[in-house]
């Protein structure tokens, strides 16, 4: 085979094989559910950890600033990654309805990412009562969107 018709064909191959949206930011589509499901994790666990100060008498202030200042930049990494192609893949627990209800979805994103806002201004703040506040808020904004876009497990 010439030079030219190899290249051809190889680019042919290529672009079947990448046949996956967004494939610039993800490899594979199995990359873009580690992705935001390794976003979501970190996110999870350092909500924890503002959990667990606010469950104690003394609440370490720098503890809660780091992990909700995290957060706000986790917020909208998971977003990036729900992407057409990748419903069914591997143990995803996201339901067919963030992309069938994808405007939904996006909404109770934008609320949720509000309120993380809402949660990294209080922690600067460094005034307890209004931590616990948008804590609540949050964790609301976490639960209304896994009620209706999350599987059971
Ligand atoms: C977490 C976590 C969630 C939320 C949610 C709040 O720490 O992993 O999914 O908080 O339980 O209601």
């Amino acid at each position: 085979m010439k030079g030219k018709s190899f290249l051809a064909l190889f680019v042919g191959v290529s672009s079947l094989v990448c046949a996956f949206p967004s494939a610039a930011q993800f490899a594979k589509p199995e990359a873009a559910v580690e992705y935001r499901q390794s976003a979501l994790y970190l996110m999870g666990n350092h909500f924890g950890r503002i959990k667990a100060q606010l469950d104690v008498s003394k609440p370490d202030l720098d503890v809660i600033r780091s992990s909700a200042a995290l957060i706000d930049v986790l917020k909208t990494l998971p977003f990036e990654a729900f992407l057409p192609g990748t419903e069914d893949i591997g143990d995803t627990a996201a339901k067919p309805e963030v992309w069938t209800d994808n405007e939904r979805f996006k909404k109770l994103a934008h609320e949720m990412q509000d309120k993380v806002s809402a949660l990294n201004a209080a922690a600067k703040s460094g005034d307890v009562g209004a931590i616990r506040t948008a804590f609540g808020e949050t964790g609301k904004a976490c639960k209304n969107c896994h009620e209706d876009f999350r599987k059971k497990r």
